[in-house]
């Protein structure tokens, strides 16, 4: 295959890109009276899957019919649709992991039948979810009781990266559909200051920890679980109490049982599932702990209804493909560097964190699958808040700066909390947001409103500033499964568009080593320094300075 750029639909585009690089959006509306109902995607209408039912709506994007034309030519070029079925197929695309990656496996209906090495993965999966279920189901109805006789009331996930993310953001996302007479809360940071707030309002007899690491090593969540461990024990006092308190998530089972779990309390998950693709695994637990079973798998049949759309339509319908097409447009022809996910809902505040581990992780690669140096620019970075608020902060450099911001406006017709007028007000923000970055305002129409000749240029707004809104009925489980769904693909797309490997992360796991020598250097006082002189000097002034962060802490009162 030829690289990226020399690519004939790459050529083909660089030169349309050529010709309309000072295309108007205002022009682009002026002159389609219909662009703005036409370059929408709404599935259920396009290919008779009712199921999907997301308002995609990218005419404030900067194409034209050709620039969706030459793009989709692109897909076909780079083997979108071989790649994909690859991928679906179970073949090892992870390159340089050699892995299948299979995070549509964990959302398969029952009786689905995907292939790893021979072997059918689908029972193992709903063998996990049984499991999960049955142990949900009796923490949320008061069966499975802490040692001392007490309901659980408490859940602790500790985890990091992908084993934290997604369940945080799940967990607030689904908030309204939560047992919300229990207390969820998460621990990542290694920095103590994370744990000690988690836990400091919390009795140990009422609270039940899930340690969740694909690979049971990972030095933050080892360090915060056995800090928990001790938390623990010091107010139970009792080791034969860990099992009613402790439960694991992770692929090795060896080390949860060196840790003291027992591996019947352990839910297990696969070497084919990426971290930051694995909040539907088990890796999920707290978030079927707080939303139940039920709910979780209408969450799972969201993801699968969105696979299914990925899997089966036709690229020019094909959500995941457009969105990653797009974003390609904007990346390397428009020379965006970065993407705003703004959604106007509370409940997703977590979304835009989540979505920069699974978009930056994944294609913040430098080459290609082949290990040859790239040339052309990937993944973006990617970041956002919740709106209003960035309206407040940061909108202003994304209309009036001087860089190109393609946004993602994420939009529900229904509140789940109705409190008049606010819903409308939120709902007309996003509206006029979307409308204000397409369309800007001229210098006459400044001038219109009899603003004096020398404040025009700060009130004019330059416009042509594109952006994609996606409009969903209401916030519910299927749909946030549709949503991240929606991203996984857009973002694999991409990956096959760049002919990079967008599920290993070998940055994570360089970070993952560089701590453990300095970590003895800094245990070991007078232990002799061999690094630059910047981080010699920091050690020995860190060393000095430090206090008594290791004297033994008192043992705590209960
Ligand atoms: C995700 C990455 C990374 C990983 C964390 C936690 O794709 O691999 O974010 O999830 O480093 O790893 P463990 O689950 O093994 O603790």
């Amino acid at each position: 295959m030829s690289t990226f750029t020399e690519a004939p639909a790459y050529r083909a585009l660089q030169a349309h890109h050529d010709a309309m690089r000072n295309v108007h959006l205002r022009e682009l509306f002026a002159n389609d009276a219909t662009r703005g109902e036409r370059l929408t995607l709404d599935p259920s209408l396009h290919s008779g899957q009712a199921v999907l039912g997301l308002y995609f709506d990218y005419s404030k994007q900067r194409v034209t019919d050709e620039t969706l034309k030459l793009l989709i030519a692109l897909a076909h070029e780079r083997g979108v649709a071989e790649k994909r079925d690859a991928m679906f197929r179970g073949d090892k695309i992870n390159v340089t992991e050699k892995r299948a990656v299979l995070h549509i496996a964990l959302r398969a209906p029952r009786d689905a039948v995907i292939l790893v090495d021979g072997e059918n993965v689908v029972p193992q999966v709903h063998a996990v979810l049984d499991k999960m279920s049955a142990f949900s189901n009796r923490v949320r109805g008061g069966e499975w009781l802490g040692a001392t006789g007490k309901r659980i009331r408490n859940v602790v996930n500790i985890g990091i990266g992908g084993s934290d993310l997604g369940p945080v953001m799940a967990y607030e996302a689904l908030k309204h559909y939560s047992a919300r007479d229990m207390t969820f809360r998460f621990v990542s940071n290694v920095d103590g200051t994370d744990f000690a707030e988690a836990v400091q309002d919390l009795n140990a007899e009422e609270t039940l920890f899930i340690v969740a690491s694909k690979t049971f090593t990972t030095l933050e969540t080892m360090t915060n679980a056995q800090t928990a461990r001790n938390w623990f024990l010091a107010r139970i006092g009792d080791e034969s109490a860990i099992a009613k308190h402790f439960v694991a998530v992770s692929t090795n089972q060896a080390q949860v049982e060196k840790f003291g779990i027992d591996p019947a309390n352990m839910f297990g998950f696969w070497d084919w599932v990426g971290g930051r693709y694995s909040m539907d695994s088990a890796i999920g637990l707290s978030t079927m702990l707080a939303i139940g079973p039920g709910n979780f798998r209408d969450m799972l049949d969201g993801f699968h209804a969105m696979d299914e759309h990925f899997r089966t339509a036709p690229f020019e319908q094909n959500l995941p493909v457009l969105m990653g097409l797009l974003a390609v447009w904007n990346n390397n022809f428009l020379n965006a560097e970065t993407v705003a996910v703004l959604p106007y809902e509370q409940y997703l505040k977590r979304f835009p964190a989540y979505l920069q581990q699974l978009t930056m992780e994944s294609n913040g690669k430098r080459v290609t699958r082949q290990g040859e140096m790239i040339t052309y620019q990937t993944g973006p970075i990617y970041w956002g808040e919740p709106g209003t608020n960035g309206q407040h902060s940061f909108y202003q450099l994304i209309h009036q700066g001087t860089r190109l911001i393609p946004c993602d406006f994420i939009a529900f017709s229904q509140t789940l909390n109705p409190l008049p007028p606010h819903h409308d007000l939120l709902m007309a923000n996003v509206l006029a947001q979307a409308e204000a970055l397409a369309f800007g305002k001229t210098a006459d129409e400044v001038r219109a409103e009899g603003i004096p000749e020398w404040l025009v240029p700060h009130r004019v707004f330059p416009g042509n500033r594109p952006s994609t809104t996606i409009l969903a009925d209401k916030l519910d489980p299927a749909t946030l499964g549709k949503l991240v769904a929606l991203y996984e693909h857009s973002v694999f797309v991409q990956g096959v568009i760049w002919d990079i490997d967008s599920f290993d992360q070998w940055g994570v796991e360089l970070g993952k080593v560089l701590a453990k020598k300095i970590i003895g250097e800094l245990e070991t006082g007078d232990a002799e320094l061999r690094h630059d002189s910047s981080t010699n000097a920091l050690i020995r002034k860190y060393r000095k300075a430090r206090g008594a962060w290791n004297v033994k802490q008192p043992a705590p009162k209960n």
